[in-house]
């Protein structure tokens, strides 16, 4: 396996860490390397957009966006990068994530962003999307993304049978 980060995760806040983890952790379920990092659209712009636009030159393949509240980051970084980017809108105000949903999802035609559900679903949906662009045709990685479906559907069975004990 290649250890050059293939999949960028990037997030607006520190405080954000604790719902990006959730990426990262199923980007590990599928051996995928990573990087993440920290910068904001309005606090750092010079440095979000440095980063977006060296990501492709890095190696990176697919970018992890997350933000809360006026969540522009993602669709600052689409902006700046001709790599997919998948965004990742956070419950970090008093409207519960649905700011940073509408800022994640409404992007003018010509910059898509791919936006995921709020919070820890949607970033653990993040990683496993970036898996299934990253695979490709690559059998190996089929066959990763085919077990964990597996796996999905097994969990599902034993809670079934669990009810009927
Ligand atoms: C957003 O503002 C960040 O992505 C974070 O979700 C939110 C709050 O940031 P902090 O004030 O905790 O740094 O830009």
């Amino acid at each position: 396996m290649n250890d050059k980060p293939l999949v960028g995760i990037l997030m607006g806040s520190d405080s954000d860490y604790d719902i990006m983890v959730e990426a990262a952790r199923a980007l590990q379920r599928f051996d995928i390397p990573f990087e993440m990092t920290v910068s904001s659209a309005h606090r750092s712009p010079q440095r979000t957009a440095e980063y977006s636009r060296t990501a492709r030159q890095r190696g990176v393949r697919v970018l992890i966006v997350g933000a809360g509240a006026a969540a522009h980051l993602a669709g600052v970084v689409a902006a700046e990068s001709t790599l997919p980017v998948i965004g990742v809108p956070i419950d970090a105000s008093a409207l519960k994530g649905l700011d940073a949903l509408l800022a994640t999802v409404q992007m003018p035609a010509g910059i898509p962003v791919a936006t995921m559900a709020i919070g820890k679903a949607g970033a653990r949906n993040a990683g496993i999307f970036a898996a299934q662009i990253i695979a490709g045709s690559d059998p190996v990685m089929i066959e990763k993304l085919e077990t964990f479906k597996q796996e999905l559907a097994a969990g599902v069975e034993a809670k079934a049978e669990a009810l009927q004990e």
